[in-house]
């Protein structure tokens, strides 16, 4: 008994450390009056420790931050009084904050501002002195700003927004920004459900704060934490408007974005429509414009990632930079939805619990079983990034558990063989894999015909890298020096997905650094949309061999000769080797000679599914 505690107790802090993952930083200049974002490229230094980072197909700096769960509770959140807990803080001065500038605390309050910070997990002194009215600038495109929506035309829409324990200072500026920056006609209520929060002030102060807003807001609550995913199914289902629009409890919705969203539902009713989600930085609260060049998918361990755009999509946007394109999967907290559609397709899987996973079961579910998830470029809102959660996450085995427990439904029901990919990349999720019971989602997806995993993969996501039954999956082994290729950056630390090509001992099966797919385009892709790449092979003399963002430039292209072993790089000619004595941390690229035993290379399986 006692020593099974302590088991729990050791692994829920190994996952509190460990790095669960979730927010894109992409880091961008200053909002701007008339962006072009098609060919910003933007120095980049990472300011936190756990980050990834790296370039994208357009030589974007791309910086992905991690969640860290809850650490040891208590203890992170130090000189907490129930009286600060229970204080509202908010007392806007004039001008901080105005027209999304960031908010400077002076150092003498220093130790304030950090004491506040656990509070929320973001500046909340700096949230507090920005006026929930606030301006930011109209970020949208030229040809954005010129659209006219034919207001007239569009559907309703109820906001929904769930909250636990959220600052009043976000949570009222969320409310208030949609209020100020949308047309009266198309909002038909504001709907926000407190998921058993503990503050004083989000209780009676907040119903009578909001009874006497322009807009009717209705509060609901829920007795019980109950989780994000069934506190936002209460408040759908009490709604009335024609559509339903979701935002986390942290936004700031900027000049027009209702409209796009609305429209790309007018037009077809089984579209999911989600804004551009700008960055409210968490440390001063600067309002900072983002892409419109990425979409969402995931990666090997289904967490929500940002990828560059397909190539579909890039062409379309050359057509029409303000028509909503398609994305494999949305973040989760910021979509419009038509309020039939959204029980037609099976709402939400009201078993998964407090955090995590619902934003890819919905794309999954509404993807295969006949809708479309889009995003509309034209719809800008920011949304307050954090670098950990500031909530419990009650239960056994923490933030982790609820976590794996949450994707192992989503795999069981809806990723068919990549299922058993999952859970042989994700042992901690093959752990809970038989305690879930997804019978009612398997009836739902049989009820509704839909399409299969394989059938996503080639129609929404076909520049994925997960493997499939026409494409290698494995390791890639030296024949001489037994080693096997790794992707840089070891697992389970903050690894950077870009750098050099290496050889290490080859270790257990699952390790996902070394293992890699080999596509029939002749990519050899491994997670997180990294591809063996030869960056220099047309102008240097000493070619390295490097692993960067896959870009499906034709110098990302490798041909395997059996009798030889050799791999040879598409553009040049030459084959892959090891390193040059130029550049001793990276393999190289020399002229083939089937001779050398530097040169050969062994594709060894390894089996990723039970059918395959
Ligand atoms: O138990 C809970 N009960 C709640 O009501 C836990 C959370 N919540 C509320 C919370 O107060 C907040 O308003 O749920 C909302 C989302 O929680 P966050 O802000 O902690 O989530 P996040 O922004 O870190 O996480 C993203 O992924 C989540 C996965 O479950 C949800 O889909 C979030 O909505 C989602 N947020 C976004 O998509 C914003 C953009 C992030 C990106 C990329
Ligand atoms: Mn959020």
């Amino acid at each position: 008994m006692g020593l099974c505690r302590r088991r729990w107790r050791v692994l829920g802090f190994a996952l509190g450390v460990l790095f669960f993952i979730l927010i894109i930083h992409i880091h961008v200049p200053k909002a701007q009056k008339d962006v072009t974002d098609d060919d910003i490229m933007i120095p980049l230094k990472s300011r936190h420790k756990n980050q990834e980072e790296y370039i994208d197909k357009r030589g974007i700096h791309v910086v992905v931050g991690h969640y860290l769960g809850d650490e040891v509770p208590g203890k992170t959140t130090p000189n907490l009084t129930h009286e600060l807990l229970n204080s509202n803080g908010y007392s806007p001065q004039p001008h901080a904050g105005e027209m999304g500038n960031p908010v400077q605390i002076p150092a003498w309050e220093a130790a304030r501002m950090q004491q506040l910070y656990h509070i929320n997990k973001f500046n909340l002194l700096a949230s507090d002195r920005i006026s929930v009215n606030r301006s930011l600038p109209d970020v949208r495109k030229k040809q954005c700003q010129g659209k006219d929506y034919q207001v007239d035309r569009l559907p309703s829409t109820s906001i929904i927004i769930v909250f636990h324990n959220e600052a009043w200072s976000t949570l009222l500026r969320t409310v208030h920004s949609v209020i100020n920056r949308s047309p009266r006609r198309l909002l038909k209520e504001i709907i926000m459900v407190d998921d058993a929060s503990e503050r004083d002030f989000l209780k009676k102060p907040l119903e009578d704060y909001v009874a006497k807003l322009s807009v009717p807001v209705r509060v609901i609550r829920s007795d019980v934490r109950t989780g994000l995913i069934r506190a936002r199914l209460l408040g759908a289902q009490v709604a009335q408007g024609d559509t339903l629009t979701f935002l986390d409890a942290h936004c700031e919705a900027t000049t027009g974005w209702l409209e796009p969203l609305l429209s790309g539902i007018a037009e077809d009713r089984t579209r999911v429509v989600c804004p551009i989600i700008d960055i409210i930085n968490d440390d001063n609260f600067q309002y900072v414009r983002s892409f419109e060049l990425h979409w969402g998918a995931f990666n090997w361990n289904l967490h929500f990632r940002w990828y560059a755009l397909g190539h579909r999509e890039v062409d379309q946007r050359k057509k029409d930079t303000t028509k909503a394109y398609r994305t494999p999967a949305m973040a989760g907290g910021l979509f419009s939805i038509e309020k039939d559609f959204f029980y037609q397709i099976g709402s939400y899987d009201r078993n998964m619990d407090v955090w995590g996973g619902e934003n890819l079961e919905m794309s999954f579910r509404v993807w295969m079983c006949g809708g479309s998830v889009e995003i509309a470029p034209c719809s800008h809102v920011g949304h307050v990034f954090r670098k950990s959660s500031p909530y419990t996450f009650p239960g056994k085995g923490g933030v982790g558990s609820i976590l794996y427990r949450n994707l192992a439904r989503v795999a069981t029901v809806w990723l068919d063989d990549w299922a058993d990919f999952y859970f042989k990349m994700n042992p901690e999720a093959d752990r809970v894999r038989d305690e879930v019971n997804v019978r009612e989602r398997l009836v739902l997806r049989n009820r509704m015909q839909c399409q299969d995993f394989q059938w996503y993969l080639d129609n929404v996501w076909p520049e994925h890298f997960l493997p499939t039954k026409d494409r290698f999956f494995g390791k890639i082994r030296h024949e001489q020096k037994g080693g096997c290729l790794q992707k840089p950056g070891i697992i389970g630390t903050a690894s950077q997905p870009t750098g050099p090509t290496v050889i290490k001992d080859c270790v257990i099966e699952a390790f996902q650094p070394q293992l890699f797919v080999f596509t029939k385009k002749g990519y050899i892709m491994t997670d997180e949309s990294v591809c063996l790449d030869a960056p220099d092979a047309s102008s240097s003399k000493d070619p390295q061999v490097r692993i960067m963002a896959c870009n499906e430039l034709p110098r990302q292209k490798w041909t395997y000769d059996e009798p030889s072993k050799q791999i040879r790089h598409v553009q040049s000619g030459l084959c892959l080797d090891l390193p040059s004595q130029t550049h001793p941390d990276t393999l190289s690229l020399q002229l083939c000679d089937s001779t050398l035993r530097s040169q050969r290379w062994i594709f060894e399986d390894v089996k990723w599914s039970r059918n395959q």
